[in-house]
C-alpha cells in the first residue's frame, strides 16, 4: 500500500491562495529583526507562507506560495528571511505568478547570483544555494515554491553570516549593492 493517498488543491493563480488552506505562517517585521540593516519599526505583516503539508521525507515533494508585501526598511525592499536547506543539496523550484521580485542566491563560499522573480519565471534554485526573494515592486510578489520535502530550513546561517548582497530601492528601481555587514 502506497503511504499517502493522491489529493488536489486550488491554486489561485493570481493571489496565490490556496483552497483549502491547510498551514498559513505569516512574518511580520518583528520576526525580521536582525534581517534588515536597521531595525524596522511597527509590526507590519511582511509574508505570508501557506503550505501544503506533507511527510517530511525525501520521497514526497513540499509546496507552497509565498505573499511577500510591497514595502522597504530604509531602503532595503521587503525580502524573506533566506535560508539553506538543513539538507544542503535539497534543491527547489519556484514559479513566479505575481508582481516583481529579486530572487537572491548565494553559496557557503559567499559566491552569488541574482535572478528575475515575476509572472512566468521558473526559478531553480540547486543544493548549496542559500536564497531569498525580494519585492521590488508596488504590488505583492507571488510565487509558488516545491522543494524536495526533507530539506529543512537552516535560518541560523543566514542570521549570522546574512547575504553577500543587499537589495536596496535604487533611482531607477532596485540597487544590488554589497552587504557591509556579511561575515565572510
Ligand atoms: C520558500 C520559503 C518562503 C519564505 O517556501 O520558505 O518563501 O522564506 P523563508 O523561509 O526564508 O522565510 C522556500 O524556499 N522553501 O524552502
Ligand atoms: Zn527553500
Amino acid at each position: 500500500m502506497p503511504d499517502l493517498n493522491p489529493f488536489t488543491t486550488l491554486l489561485n493563480l493570481t493571489s496565490g491562495r490556496l483552497d483549502p488552506e491547510r498551514n498559513v505562517v505569516e512574518r511580520r517585521l518583528p520576526d525580521l529583526k536582525g534581517y534588515f540593516q536597521s531595525v524596522p519599526a511597527g509590526d507590519d505583516l511582511v509574508y505570508t507562507i501557506s503550505g501544503i503539508p506533507v511527510p517530511e521525507t525525501n520521497s514526497e515533494v513540499m509546496c507552497s506560495t509565498t505573499v511577500l508585501e510591497p514595502g522597504n526598511v530604509d531602503g532595503e525592499f521587503y525580502m524573506t528571511k533566506g535560508h539553506f536547506h538543513i539538507q544542503r543539496d535539497r534543491s527547489e523550484i519556484y514559479i513566479g505568478l505575481g508582481g516583481e521580485g529579486l530572487l537572491v542566491m548565494a553559496s557557503e563560499a559567499g559566491e552569488y547570483v541574482v535572478e528575475p522573480l515575476r509572472r512566468g519565471t521558473v526559478n531553480y534554485i540547486p543544493g548549496g544555494w542559500a536564497h531569498r526573494s525580494a519585492n521590488i515592486g508596488s504590488e505583492p510578489l507571488v510565487f509558488f515554491a516545491a522543494y524536495i520535502a526533507d530539506a529543512g530550513h537552516d535560518y541560523q546561517t543566514i542570521e549570522l553570516r546574512g547575504f553577500p548582497v543587499l537589495v536596496m530601492r535604487g533611482e531607477g528601481g532596485a540597487d544590488v549593492v554589497p552587504n557591509p555587514s556579511y561575515a565572510v
